[in-house]
């Protein structure tokens, strides 16, 4: 019988298609370039173990490495997306920055085109997951890139039929300034694009802070930072509230690359015992090691909650997906036909 954290239907807002390949796939691309000599322990930070968040973006280098074709990231994401429905994920938004491959004739477009085609043939192919994309601006490539990911944006939301909902601002904190973002985002935001922004990652970029949430973001992406204990403000706190902006937490992502120093130190208490809307997320369950069951485990664990709070936890992040009402009514009839399953038969398992 399935565990409990398995079995409760879950939605996945914040996964970086790079960072979520499983060390199964990992092996694939390895043993079809072995002139890289890349080992395991360049690609996944295991239990236990920590890096510093500049050694995690050096890990994300070589991951991309691996994954420099069309085939490459056809194969991935249709790795990933079957991998998180055996998670037990129904709904799941996978974000990720388009890349040319210098030798592959990989261009942007081609790239995004190899993931929607990967998401439209695991709904050929029955798989019980809901998956759509939010196309990813790296802040290392500044405000020119930036603008040319939103046109790119633009055309796939026109023509995928859904599939693309949004963009994601993300990249290493440390490189750019939130101004260069700033035009790009509210022309992503006119064309009808959600945006999910990373947000307060690292600490002291409060004017960074207040530029975006000037927007403001339909999501945060980490936000570990923003509040008063952590060095943020309670003037932050209020625009955050007034907005109800949801808050993508990532337990693990944040332990493991050290921008949090514990479990129990992880900012999902304040902003849960503040009845703030929080999504659990996983990052990069591959780099992380990690699964989405596990993180409302640890959840579980750390914050001392019961069964009942982590469903309405899960069944509350359908509020705040990107896909239209429709489908949230959907995934939320689906949470209710599971419920009575869930807690009679697999409780306490
Ligand atoms: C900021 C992150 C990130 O886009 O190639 N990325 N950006 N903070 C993080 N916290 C750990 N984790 C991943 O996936 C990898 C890219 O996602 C962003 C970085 O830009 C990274 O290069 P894709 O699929």
């Amino acid at each position: 019988m399935m565990q409990f954290h398995q079995a409760l239907p879950k939605v996945e807002l914040h996964a970086h298609l790079n960072t979520c390949i499983s060390s199964t796939t990992i092996e694939k691309l390895m043993l079809q370039k072995p002139h890289l000599n890349i080992q395991h322990n360049m690609t996944m930070i295991r239990k236990g173990q920590t890096r510093t968040l500049e050694e995690c973006f050096d890990m994300f280098k070589i991951i991309h490495q691996l994954t420099d074709s069309v085939e490459h990231i056809f194969m991935v994401t249709k790795d990933v997306i079957k991998e998180f429905a055996a998670d037990g994920v129904k709904y799941l938004e996978l974000r990720s920055t388009p890349r040319d491959g210098n030798t592959t004739g990989m261009s942007k477009k081609s790239y995004v085109e190899a993931i929607l085609e990967a998401i439209k043939q695991c709904r050929q192919e029955n798989m019980d997951i809901d998956v759509r994309f939010l196309l990813s601006i790296d802040r290392r490539g500044g405000p020119t890139v930036a603008m040319e990911t939103v046109k790119l944006a633009e055309e796939f939301f026109t023509s995928s039929d859904g599939l693309v909902v949004g963009l994601d601002l993300s990249g290493d904190p440390e490189v750019g300034h939130a101004k260069s973002f700033i035009d790009p985002l509210n022309a992503a935001r006119n064309i009808g694009l959600k945006l999910a922004v990373h947000m307060a990652e690292v600490q002291n970029k409060n004017e960074e802070w207040e530029l975006f949430l000037g927007l403001p973001p339909d999501r945060i992406g980490h936000g570990t930072f923003l509040h008063p204990e952590a060095g943020g403000s309670d003037q932050l706190v209020n625009i955050i509230k007034k907005h109800q902006i949801p808050i993508e937490l990532c337990l693990t992502s944040n332990v493991k690359g050290q921008t949090v120093s514990s479990y129990n130190c992880h900012h999902f208490q304040y902003w849960y015992n503040h009845g703030h809307p929080c999504v659990l997320c996983t990052d990069g369950k591959g780099v992380f090691a990690s699964n989405l069951s596990q993180e409302y485990q640890i959840a579980e664990s750390a914050f001392n909650l019961s069964k009942a709070q982590l469903w309405d936890l899960s069944f509350r992040s359908i509020n705040y997906i990107f896909a239209p009402e429709s489908v949230k009514s959907h995934l939320r009839s689906q949470w209710n036909d599971l419920k009575p399953g869930l807690f009679n038969e697999v409780l306490h398992k």
